[in-house]
């Protein structure tokens, strides 16, 4: 800034002088220049003082997103009654309401965010601001009151059981040897079922050989044990999964309206019971850990929470307990609960969308199959380190996780400060829904978005593998990000290899094609059907050593 100088103050005061009383010499060139400058000073003041004001006192206040209508006590409850499940009705309305509105659920204000820039504002951008959970009735009973990662609030404990879990998980990392060992042994042990069904020409409902294959590696990484066929523990454990599936954190009317649990509910009694033997299961696994603990080996993610859990005790202080930091029983199995339920029902789910694709779409199923000849051959079966030259294959998985995404309205965040979203003011508390189906279902994103086609995950030459927009998030983002990202991309890639090296999948004559609606719940499941498994020609005699 240029200084004053010693005649500078003389023609600022002159500028508020009246008329009458300026120095008859008449004003110079800079005290002229001085006044231009000080009248547009105010006048953009001014300006920006309206605009303000305007601002403020518009009769809504701060914008708001659009809102569907609300009824005291029962929110917008009339505008949600529909044939359709919540993430297409969601994605429907936007036609009347825009890509961000709010409406109100029961007494609680919830934003549902269809579009990729805000939703990457909610998860990345302001990640920390929205990392908040809603506690709800079900919730409540399956976590012992939000003592897990997926459904418990942000706190210091919370970071801290993350830790701990990506720690233990990134032991059995990305291209790391062992857990690549065991991924392969379930697939063989999937493909001699497919063999030994095949070879009686029955078929087969995939889901609980899927699910056992997915079990035994979470098994195997969070209590270092595995389930062989029909043990009954794996059977009750495939009942309570289910069982949880269908009653927890659907937005069902208890969750909105709590006082309903007074009322005898048949879902709340079914969840009850189903946790009940989860917990039991937990509780067996729990202590038999810690009956053989040892400081110097670490087995398992149990281990690894029993490790972190002793040496808060060692140094424990008036202050700092093992119970104050979240290292509490109850967090440790609600904990090794939640990684276990997520590793099991998000795989599996994935693969049964695969599939149920792959019948769709044949070609596909034969398009994989020539990749693998010829970039695996029959000579020995596929590994991690072929995942670069399998790029249809790997454009194939991201096609299943967009065009049926394992959770696709994610878990609800909630804003823990007064906040925005793009233009709209969010008030502390509101709870923010991430409408995942309409962000890999956005006709402005997507070209076709219902149709099943892997070809647009593929580089022009079909060579290497491309994200063609931005508006595809399958394993969520930000500071809740999935934890099992990239176990899940490895069992996808071998479980799939594996079998469509060998086998070709198809609905048994006369029945019809599988449904590809889906059930809605925390999870999207596709609906149970049989598959024939036919060994491919030639196989018998080229197959490989290894099987
Ligand atoms: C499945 C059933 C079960 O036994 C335990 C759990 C707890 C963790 C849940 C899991 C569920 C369903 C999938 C969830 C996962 C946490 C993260 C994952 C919701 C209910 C997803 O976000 C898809």
């Amino acid at each position: 800034m240029a200084s004053p100088g010693p005649s500078c103050t003389a023609p600022l005061c002159n500028a508020w002088l009246p008329l009458n009383q300026i120095p008859p010499s008449g004003p110079s060139a800079t005290d002229m220049a001085w006044f231009l400058c000080l009248c547009v000073f105010l006048a953009v003041a001014l300006v920006l003082l309206a605009v303000q004001l305007k601002l403020r006192m518009s009769p809504q206040g701060p914008r708001e997103p659009p809102h569907l209508p609300a009824l005291p006590l029962i929110g917008s409850l009339l505008s949600l009654l529909s044939p359709h499940p919540p993430h297409v009705l969601f994605k429907g309305l936007q036609g009347k309401y825009g890509q961000t509105y709010s409406l109100m659920m029961g007494s609680h204000s919830v934003i549902i965010v269809n579009q990729h820039r805000h939703a990457k504002e909610v998860l990345m951008k302001k990640g920390k601001t929205f990392a908040g959970r809603p506690r709800s009735v079900t919730t409540d009973v399956l976590t012992r009151d939000g003592k897990d990662i997926a459904f418990g609030d942000y706190s210091a404990t919370w970071r801290f059981h993350r830790k701990i879990v990506h720690g233990a998980l990134c032991m059995f990392g990305d291209g790391s040897a062992p857990i690549e060992k065991i991924i392969c042994a379930e697939a063989q042990s999937l493909c001699s079922i497919l063999s030994e069904t095949a070879a009686a020409g029955l078929a087969l409902d995939l889901s609980p050989e899927l699910t056992r294959a997915v079990t035994n590696v979470i098994c195997s990484l969070c209590f270092n044990s595995s389930y062989c066929r029909g043990d009954p523990e794996f059977e009750a454990m495939l009942h309570y999964s289910q069982g949880i599936l269908d009653t927890v954190a659907k937005d069902s009317l208890v969750d909105i309206f709590p006082w309903l649990q007074i009322f005898p509910n048949a879902d709340l009694r079914l969840l009850k019971q189903c946790v009940t033997i989860r917990d039991t299961l937990l509780q067996k696994k729990y202590d038999e850990h810690k009956a053989d603990y040892s400081d110097h080996v670490q087995r398992d993610l149990l281990d690894a929470l029993l490790r972190a859990k002793r040496s808060a005790e060692n140094n424990n202080t008036a202050e700092v307990s093992a119970e104050s930091v979240g290292l509490s029983e109850d967090h440790l199995l609600m904990t090794v609960g939640d990684i276990f339920g997520a590793g099991v029902e998000t795989t599996t789910t994935v693969l049964k969308w695969a599939i149920t694709y792959l019948i769709h779409y044949p070609q596909v199923q034969r398009r994989i199959q020539e990749e693998l000849d010829t970039k695996v051959g029959r000579g020995r079966s596929p590994q991690l380190s072929d995942r670069g030259s399998l790029p249809y294959l790997e454009a194939t998985i991201r096609e299943v996780l967009r065009i049926r995404p394992v959770a696709p309205l994610l878990i609800p965040h909630v804003a823990l400060s007064d906040t925005s979203i793009g233009d709209f003011a969010v008030r502390k508390g509101t709870r923010v829904i991430i409408n995942l189906w309409s962000l890999h279902h956005d006709e402005k994103e997507w070209k076709n978005p219902d149709l099943f086609d892997p070809g647009r995950f593929l580089n022009s030459e079909a060579t290497g593998l491309i994200i063609p927009s931005s508006s595809y998030l399958p394993f969520g983002a930000g500071v809740r990000v999935c934890l099992g990202e990239a176990l899940a991309k490895m069992e996808l890639f071998l479980f799939l290899s594996w079998i469509l090296q060998r086998y070709t999948l198809s609905i048994p004559p006369g029945h019809s094609l599988p449904s590809l609606e889906g059930k809605f719940g925390v999870v999207l499941q596709p609906a149970k059907y049989k598959v024939n498994a036919k060994l491919r020609p030639d196989w018998e005699r080229n197959k490989c050593q290894a099987c």
